[in-house]
């Protein structure tokens, strides 16, 4: 099931990203935004609770809520993480707020932070 939603959301990203690099200042699709509005600021927060961290495997597992950006409803599962040294601030049981995007087909989290 991963797998299968990883390509459906990996490939309007990938087309999306391609029509960007091709636009010169990429003003077609942001206008008015500065280059420095980066997509991870802009994206919203996803509440989660952290059920247990793989430090081997380089893996997380998060029951979290509705993450739009990944058509995904509220569930538990594993995510890879884009650095594991975030791994080393998590343990099982922290409530925490984090994106998470399709990396290489696989559901990845790109940003965490402590909830409170
Ligand atoms: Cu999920």
């Amino acid at each position: 099931m991963m797998k299968r939603l990883g390509i459906l959301v990996a490939l309007p990203l990938a087309a999306l990203a391609m029509a960007q690099a091709q636009t010169p200042g990429g003003s077609a699709s942001a206008p008015g935004k500065s280059p420095r509005a980066g997509a991870v600021s802009a994206m919203p927060l996803t509440e989660g609770t952290v059920e247990r961290v793989d430090k081997a495997r380089g893996e997380v597992v998060i029951q979290h809520g509705d993450l739009p950006n990944l058509g995904m409803p509220a569930m538990t599962m594993g995510f890879n993480v884009a650095d594991k040294r975030m791994l080393d601030r998590l343990k099982p049981g922290d409530k925490v707020r984090f994106n998470a995007e399709i990396v290489k087909g696989e559901a990845t989290v790109t940003h965490i932070e402590a909830a409170r």
